[in-house]
This record gives structure tokens, sequence and C-alpha cells, in this order.
């Protein structure tokens, strides 16, 4: 029971093709639910923290959270900042306890986002924090950084290459069509396979990162529009897509839209079917069974049961 890099974790999945799942934390409930589905499957973990989450529920309370949930379950955990979208941010949360960073440089120039994330790894990699760094625009919403879709622009892989090298970061997260959000595609979704298996080839045994890897499945936007919600043509990453990724030299695949799909439709039907409960612990114990429920299955996809 420990906190533990990504490295190991990285050259296990490269090797044996599945990926790691990287869930967003907001409170404990989505905590509990989500380690208790880790320990349930054997499976390895990151539990990645957001500035809107380091906001909302302030590092400290999240990092004890965290603490307390390896203890009752006896897991292993990766504690990851989710797109640091500067060296301060980075730097409280290495100071601070977390076992990995992301630099989300992404919304620069070229030459602005090697720097970013050049400095960024230097001061990491001193304290033995390995990084994450993000070449090429997802489109869609980012907590709150929005990407308007007409500037969304996939990874190039001679960039992705020469970007690894001069920045010295661990792991690159890639744009080849996914996005954050439920509304990931108009019509059929599809991603660039051909761009990821490019970028596969010019950094053999690098680790990739999917972001916006939800996949917003139909039964569950189906709870929340059932008892009141209003989230119509909602759509997300295939799960089969998933797992092709996982094949494809993506070791960790960032999943939070559909965390909150569950929580939201489980307190929806909680709220519809008892509207005269008021306890608090009614609908949350629901939510979080419901978080347990989604994180299982995407295991399954990820192929990381067992591996921890
Ligand atoms: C994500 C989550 N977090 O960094 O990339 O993406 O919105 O698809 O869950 P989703
Ligand atoms: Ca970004
Ligand atoms: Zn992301």
């Amino acid at each position: 029971m420990a906190f533990v890099s990504t490295k190991k974790l990285f050259e296990k999945a490269y090797r044996e093709q599945y990926a790691v799942g990287a869930f967003n934390i907001n409170d404990m409930e989505i905590i509990q639910g989500v380690t208790e589905a880790i320990a349930e499957e054997k499976a390895p973990v990151i539990l990645q923290v957001s500035a809107g989450a380091r906001k909302y529920a302030r590092q400290e309370y999240l990092l004890h959270l965290v603490r307390a949930a390896m203890e009752c379950t006896g897991i292993d955990c990766v504690l990851h900042l989710d797109h640091g979208e500067d060296f301060e941010i980075c730097k409280a949360c290495v100071d601070g306890g977390f076992t990995s960073v992301m630099i989300d440089g992404s919304k620069y120039p070229f030459e602005e986002n090697i720097a970013l994330t050049k400095k960024v790894a230097e001061y990491a990699h001193s304290k033995g924090v390995p990084v994450e760094a993000e070449l090429g625009k997802l489109a869609g919403v980012e907590d709150n950084v929005s990407v308007a879709d007409k500037d969304a622009i996939y990874t190039d892989p001679a960039q992705a290459e020469e970007f690894v090298k001069r920045t010295g970061c661990d792991s690159l997260a890639v744009a080849i069509g996914t996005s954050h959000g439920a509304y990931k595609f108009k019509g059929e979704p599809k991603l660039d396979f051909e761009r990821l298996e490019k970028i596969k080839k010019l950094l053999p045994g690098f680790p990739l990162v999917l972001h916006g890897a939800s996949s917003a499945p139909a039964d569950l936007v189906k709870v929340c529009n059932d008892y009141g919600g209003n989230i119509p043509g909602a759509r997300g990453v295939p799960e089969e897509m998933i797992s092709q990724a996982t094949k494809m030299g993506v070791c960790k695949v960032n999943i939070d839209t559909d965390l909150r799909l569950a929580m939201t439709g489980a307190i929806r039907k909680v709220f519809a079917e008892s509207p005269g409960e008021f306890d608090p612990r009614k609908y949350l114990g629901p939510a979080r069974d419901a978080i347990k429920q989604v994180v299982k299955r995407k295991i399954k996809f990820l192929g990381c049961a067992g591996k921890a």
C-alpha cells in the first residue's frame, strides 16, 4: 500500500498491451467507488486531480482521502495532477506529494510548449516525479479551458518525436480525435488510428496517453434522461476503440465524464423515485455504487484486471 510512480506501471502496460485507467477524483464518494472497484479487480490505478478538483475540495482533503482509501483497500495508487496549466501548480503538486504531474502546454506554440514542459520536467525529475505532457489540441472543453472546435489540431507525429526528445517528458498525451465531455462526435465516432500508429513507430516503447476517452455509454445517459435530466445526443468514444488504442502504445486512458454520468444518473433516480428522501447517504450511497460499477466496466475494456 503506497503512492507509486507511473514508470513501472507504464513499462508493464506497454509490454502487455493494456492501459491503466486514470480516473478524475473530486470527493469522497468518487474516491471510494473507484478504489473499491480497483481493489476487487486487482487493477493498477491512477487517481487524477484537476485544477478544478483542487479548487473544489482542496489538495489536502483529496490527499488525505486517497490515503484513507489506500489504507482501507490495501491498493497502491498513482496520485497525478491532471492538466497542470503552469509551472507553479506542477511544483505545488510535486512538493505536496503527488507521484506524477501533467503539464499541459498544448495551447502554446510548439517552442513555448517545449520550454515550459522542459522546465517542469527538470524540476519534477529532481524530485523523482515523472511528467506527462500534451501536444496537439483536443476539441471541446477541458475543465474551464475551452478549445473551440476549429482550433482542434491533431498531434503531428514528427513533432511528437522531436518534442519528447527535447523536453525529456515521460509520457505524451496525443490528439487523435477524442475530446473532453459528453459530446465528442456529431456524426460517427472516428479516431485517427493511422496517426497513432505513426507516433508509436517514431517513439518505440514510449507511453502515450489518451484524454477525452469516456464512452458516454447509452445506458448511463438514459438513466440521467429518464429521471429528469437533459443531455440529448451525448456521444463518446466506443469502448472497442479504447481497447484498440491500448494495443498501440496507449498506456493511460483518462476518464471523467463517465463517472459524472454514472453518479448523476444514480442521484437523479433516487430523487425521482423517492421525492420524500432527504438523507444525503441515501443518494450518495447509490452514487458511489454507480461509480464502482462503471469503473469495473472500464477495467474490462482497458484490459488491466489482475495487473496490479
Ligand atoms: C480527461 C477526461 N481528463 O483529463 O481527459 O475525459 O471527458 O472523456 O472523461 P472525458
Ligand atoms: Ca490541452
Ligand atoms: Zn484531459
